[in-house]
């Protein structure tokens, strides 16, 4: 768990530097500032991790795995400002500080969210172009949109009453993992592995990512009020679906876990308080 932290957090500042210097090109401006705010306050970044580890396993960090690591941060802050807003979850409250539009109003934490998703597609954009590179490029984009990050969201928001199991599998398996799924797919398809790899990490990001979302309804469990995985199953059985996943999740990894890495981010979820 040590080399894990420390890789950790070397990652977060190879990708705090990068994102610090992105934001210093933003526009003076409420927007740019409530863009800078979300972007810089303080998250795990643990996708943009996955990300760089990913990377190193099936080639290298280069300058196009730094811009996919990047983009798919900025989507992913976009999501919670978007997220947070009093017409989705309404929290005034995100990582201990204020929530974006509580801090700059609703009407620029919305821009925010939309600048943010604009400027992960301008980032991807200007990177160097190869076919593998618009494969990853268009499945960043395909995890979180409308058929993955918005569909999912789109079943949540809809606030079914009476939500059953596969229902919130489905919901998860789009809200939360296929982010998950677009920082070690992406990274794949750059560096153009095999079908049978990809599936591997592919099937260990979908494992992976429904054992983080249960482990994050467990840390809200006394805060939350929606139809999530302790309030349908009950906090022991939840916790006996989190451990199975994760162990399941490691056996589909491991064969490519030279350093590892992805063992330890499911050891992580685990314990983790945050
Ligand atoms: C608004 C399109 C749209 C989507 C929103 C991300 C999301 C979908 C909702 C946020 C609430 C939630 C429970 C999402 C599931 C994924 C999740 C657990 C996000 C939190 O991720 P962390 O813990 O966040 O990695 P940090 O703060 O560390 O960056």
């Amino acid at each position: 768990m040590k080399k894990f932290l420390q890789t950790l957090e070397c990652d977060t500042k190879i990708i705090n530097e990068y994102l610090e210097n992105y934001c210093g090109s933003l526009p003076k401006n409420t927007v740019g500032e409530a863009v800078r705010y979300s972007l810089m306050s303080g998250g795990k970044r643990l996708r943009p991790s996955i990300v760089l580890e990913t990377a190193k396993v099936l080639g290298k960090i280069d300058d196009n795995v730094m811009r996919l690591a990047a983009a798919i941060e900025m989507i992913h802050t976009y999501s919670l400002i978007h997220d947070d807003l009093p017409c989705m979850d309404d929290d005034d409250f995100r990582r201990g500080q204020p929530s974006c539009h509580k801090k700059f109003g609703e009407d620029n934490a919305v821009l925010a969210g939309d600048a943010l998703l604009n400027c992960a597609a301008e980032l991807l954009l200007e990177g160097k172009y190869s076919l593998n590179y618009i494969n990853a490029v268009r499945f960043v984009f395909s995890c979180s949109g409308i058929f993955g990050m918005i569909g999912g969201q789109a079943i949540d928001v809809s606030k079914t009453k009476n939500l059953d199991y596969e229902t919130l599998d489905f919901l998860t398996e789009n809200k939360t993992s296929k982010l998950i799924m677009a920082c070690v797919g992406a990274v794949c398809l750059y560096f153009d592995v095999s079908a049978f790899k990809f599936d591997c990490f592919i099937s260990f990001a979908e494992k992976f990512g429904k054992a983080f979302q249960i482990a994050d309804d467990m840390l809200d469990e006394e805060t939350d009020e929606n139809l999530n995985y302790v309030s349908l199953l009950g906090i022991d059985d939840a916790a006996d679906i989190l451990k199975q996943l994760s162990d399941e999740a490691k056996k589909l990894i491991e064969t490519y876990d030279s350093d590892g890495f992805f063992k330890s981010l499911c050891d992580f979820n685990l314990l983790r308080k945050i």
